[in-house]
């Protein structure tokens, strides 16, 4: 049996400090995620719901974990897949409600099909539900017509602060994703494969014993400008930029790079500009990452450096100001090529939990100590688009750069610092492994 990631009482921390803001006539239960069909009898690689492997590390499907108010303290519970020697034979031994209740950081545990029984023995009309729906529909459907609370608001401010060992899996989860882009980067030639770079990257993975967080992004020439592409499937032409854009997860806790580079090794003279610029407003992104300062900030900083870029390669003819929009909404011509978000936080979840999107209040969340987030600005200029004129030279480049930030007290720490990003760096790699 595989050994939880944190302590015991670490996870008993993290239940207490929600439990602490649940009245004690409140019933928390948490789902994991369901399995997803891929065909037929097959089903996708499960993974479980980010709360539960919070909460308790329970990282097996078909569970729910519980927390209930016996009058003088909480009692947390886990309901797990029961042992069953038919589908153990399939599947692998399950740890079982006993397993669960003895290693687990839970005071006890249930089969799963005792669900049902076992919360209606507990609801009366006065209990207030903290659940999340959706997940779990045998759930749902014991929940139904109650009204229920959702708990992930609570969660997610606490979830957002890393600990110490938080820290240390994902700069672990760093290490292996910087590692993937350095032998891809090794590995590159004109008419390589956007496929065989994700097999590089992701055999990586695998060897070490990770996997990755997301689906891989390999887009060569024009494909770099599709911000979510994931086909893959285009041969890399000599002269074409690839941009990659992966990463991985150790006990779940993802990283995410972005790198882009020549495939012959070598920049012409535009792809050099833009990513000169692109790179330019990443460290001013980065450098923003001060605690204490509104998420919007880094945003802010990269923006200005590429709005500034923009004019200066004769993109844009206005002035930074006019670039950037009325009145710095944000929403100017700039974002005819930079189309998306400066970051976002980073750690169960790739896109983590917490706040730093769009639409958040007063500039987001503030940045304190234990935060982590990525800074990633790109610029665009794909030659399929009808919307708005590309200019010919630098029609087909995409560039984006990403990397992944630790907020501390003494400024903004880059777990991802070894990945290489300056230009003679890239240049000396690309294909050095060849
Ligand atoms: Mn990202």
């Amino acid at each position: 049996m595989a050994s939880l990631p944190f302590a015991h009482e670490e996870y008993r921390k993290r239940q207490a400090r929600l439990l602490e803001l649940i009245p004690t006539d409140g019933l928390v239960l948490i789902p994991t995620n369901p399995l997803a069909i891929r065909s037929n009898d097959v089903s996708y690689p499960f993974r479980a719901n980010s709360y539960l492997l919070y909460l308790c590390g329970w990282a097996d499907p078909e569970s729910v974990f519980m927390a209930r108010h016996n009058g003088d303290s909480w009692i947390t519970a886990l309901f797990v897949q029961p042992r069953d020697t038919k589908a153990e034979i399939w599947e692998g031994v399950r740890v079982g409600a006993e397993g669960a209740s003895t290693g687990w950081p839970v005071d006890s545990a249930y089969s799963i099909t005792d669900l049902d029984k076992e919360i209606r023995e507990i609801i009366t009309d006065d209990t207030e539900i903290f659940t999340i729906l959706g997940l779990n529909t045998d759930l749902d459907s014991v929940l139904e017509g109650l009204k229920t609370s959702d708990p992930r608001k609570i969660i997610d401010s606490h979830r957002r602060l890393k600990s110490k060992r938080e820290v240390e899996l994902m700069q672990e989860s760093a290490a292996i994703a910087t590692a993937a882009h350095i032998l891809a980067i090794k590995s590159t030639f004109p008419g390589i494969g956007e496929w065989q770079i994700q097999a590089i990257i992701e055999g990586h993975f695998a060897h070490s014993h990770s996997q990755w967080s997301y689906p891989s992004i390999v887009g060569g020439g024009d494909n770099a400008t599709i911000l979510h592409y994931k086909s893959n499937d285009r041969v890399i032409n000599d002269g074409d930029l690839v941009l990659v854009d992966a990463g991985c997860e150790v006990e779940g806790y993802a990283s995410d790079i972005t790198r882009t580079w020549p495939v012959n090794g070598k920049f012409t003279e535009p792809q050099r500009e833009i990513y000169e610029l692109v790179l330019k407003a990443e460290l001013a992104g980065i450098e923003a990452c001060q605690a204490g300062s509104v998420w919007h900030s880094m945003h802010r900083a990269t923006s200005a450096v590429l709005a500034q870029g923009l004019i200066d390669l004769g993109i844009l003819d206005c002035s930074v100001e006019e670039a950037i929009g009325d009145g710095g909404d944000f929403n100017g011509p700039y974002r005819n090529f930079f189309m998306h978000g400066t970051g976002h936080f980073l750690g169960l979840d790739v896109h983590d939990v917490g706040g730093g999107r769009q639409g958040d209040e007063d500039g987001g969340p503030k940045l304190q100590p234990g935060m982590v987030l990525t800074v990633e600005p790109g610029l665009y200029f794909g030659s399929w688009r009808a919307d708005i004129e590309i200019p010919e030279r630098y029609s087909g480049i995409g560039v984006r750069i990403e990397d992944d930030v630790l907020i501390t007290d003494e400024g903004p720490v880059v777990l991802t610092a070894k990945c290489p990003k300056a230009i003679d760096e890239i240049e000396a790699l690309v294909g050095s492994a060849r």
